[in-house]
């Protein structure tokens, strides 16, 4: 019943599995994340296990039937020893296969619950994820960004040297050129203002014509362009759209300001309970720019369905941007 050479395929077939178990990361190109890539790829680790052993035992079942169906007087059973043994240590091989597979991805930090490990490559960046009835809420802390642009900015409590007067209308200044810098808390060190309208406060000159060089302290600008800003520990806030550098290693800190949700985004392979008075982290790093659904994967009431977000997944100098526009655009 038993050879050599079915020894030798059950063998090389073993080590195979063994081998796919041991080098899980080359299933992991093509994928949104890392962890997405994880997940998918023991996914279709197992599938290859999976779908060999559905043919073995289909095809032994139906030949079985094919072949005794027309025998008349049936045969008991034989002890086989050796079959036994195979099919055992068979077995063995394949759950074996199955825990080493799993254990790795359980265990890796892109996946791991509670992911206090350390990560793979440089820091992560960390955003604070809020779930509330029924949006979510996220937090980019200690944000710096150099040469950062954006345009119709709003501010309040600004410096600006240098400036040049255009006109004076009954909204205010309207001004050129000049190098802005925040009075305030301190996140913006320094900014040149290609145009905007200023108002000037006390403190300041009540008239001025047009060309004249200006400087002014502690006003408020509307409406301006601004290029090459440097915004240094700045705390910028989204809602409903968690932004994210491609190619980064990112921890979301997810936590509940009322009850129980669930951060979820199928396609980057994450889903994190959202606790009260609890924060629960994940780290990934996502590996291709796109818009991915977010929803809530915990029912939290009668607006639970419609608690949905998206997930922007941009290039480096494209999230700088954001955060810089967004950052600017809660100023004024
Ligand atoms: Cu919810």
């Amino acid at each position: 019943m038993i050879n050599r050479k079915r020894v030798g395929a059950m063998a090389l077939y073993g080590a195979t599995l063994l081998l796919m178990a041991v080098e899980p990361a080359a299933a992991q190109s093509g994928y949104a994340s890392t962890t997405e890539g994880a997940i998918r790829g023991l996914n279709s680790n197992l599938i290859y296990v999976a779908v060999p052993i559905t043919i073995l035992v289909e095809g032994i079942l139906i030949y079985t039937v094919w072949k005794y169906s027309k025998t008349d007087e049936a045969k008991p059973t034989q002890e086989n020893r050796r079959l036994e043994i195979t099919w055992t240590v068979a077995t063995a091989v394949i759950l074996l296969f199955v825990g080493v597979a799993s254990y790795q991805v359980l265990g890796n930090p892109y996946v791991a619950a509670e992911s206090q490990a350390e990560i793979p490559g440089e820091a992560a960046e960390e955003i604070e994820v809020y779930g509330q009835k029924y949006n979510w809420n996220f937090v980019y802390r200690n944000v710096s960004v150099d040469g950062a642009s954006a345009t119709d900015v709003s501010m309040t409590n600004v410096s600006i040297e240098g400036a040049t007067v255009e006109n004076v209308t009954d909204e205010g200044i309207v001004i050129s050129g000049g190098s802005v810098s925040s009075a305030g808390d301190g996140a913006l060190d320094s900014a040149s203002l290609v145009n905007g309208t200023v108002t000037a406060g006390a403190g300041n000159p009540s008239q001025y014509e047009t060309g004249e060089q200006v400087r002014f302290t502690d006003v408020s600008v509307s409406g301006a362009a601004i290029e090459g800003a440097s915004i240094t520990d700045a705390t910028v806030k989204s809602t409903n759209t968690l932004v994210m550098p491609k190619g980064q290693n990112i921890r979301l800190n997810i936590t509940s300001r009322d009850w129980l949700h669930a951060f979820h985004v199928p396609d980057l392979g994450l889903k994190q309970d959202a606790l009260p008075g609890q924060s629960n982290s994940i780290v990934t790093r996502p590996t291709k720019t796109g818009e991915y659904q977010l929803y809530c994967a915990e029912y939290c009431g009668v607006g639970h369905s419609g608690m949905l977000g998206t997930v922007e997944v941009r290039s480096q100098s494209n999230y700088d941007s954001w955060l810089a526009q967004t950052w600017f655009s809660a100023q004024g």
